[in-house]
């Protein structure tokens, strides 16, 4: 079953020169690149990403989060690629991540939030269309 998939490669990763890397990973897992594109996020576009997130303690720190830097918006095409993203990506904490992927291998605790997780993938074949249509609207 061939997935679009949305994904973030959030201020921290560009901030610490990692899109190369996490980049290099996608494609070396076999993903196709539908769009790429340097982007700076507004709170507009936030709220739409992350309303599950609204009311939530960690919604604010993370907005402003991902309001702190340009960031990278990607959708990637493959076989599976929502729950494959994911797995590549690793548990949302990097403290507990798994090495092999992304966050455990990349990210650490820098004494912040987990919201410093360098990435997000979305998890849901609803949740990626919803989202696709969020930040690539003409796609
Ligand atoms: P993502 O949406 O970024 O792919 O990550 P996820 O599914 O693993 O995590 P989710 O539960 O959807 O949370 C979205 C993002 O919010 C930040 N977060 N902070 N307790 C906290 O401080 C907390 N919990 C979540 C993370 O940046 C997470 O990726
Ligand atoms: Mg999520």
């Amino acid at each position: 079953m061939t997935q679009r998939t949305l994904v973030l490669l959030k201020p921290d990763a560009v901030r610490r020169s990692q899109v190369g890397e996490i980049v290099r990973r996608i494609e070396a897992k076999g993903y196709a690149l539908v769009a790429l594109e340097l982007r700076t996020a507004t709170p507009e576009l936030l709220a739409e990403h992350y309303a599950e997130h609204e009311g939530k303690p960690f919604y604010q720190p993370l907005v402003d989060f991902m309001l702190s830097g340009p960031l990278v918006a990607i959708v990637l095409e493959g076989e599976r690629s929502i729950e494959g993203f994911r797995s590549l990506a690793g548990t949302t904490d990097p403290t507990g991540a798994a090495p092999g992927t992304i966050r455990g291998d990349l990210g650490r605790d820098w004494g912040l939030a987990v919201q410093q997780n360098l990435v997000h993938g979305s998890d849901s074949e609803e949740s990626a269309a919803r989202e696709i249509g969020i930040w690539f609207p003409n796609l």
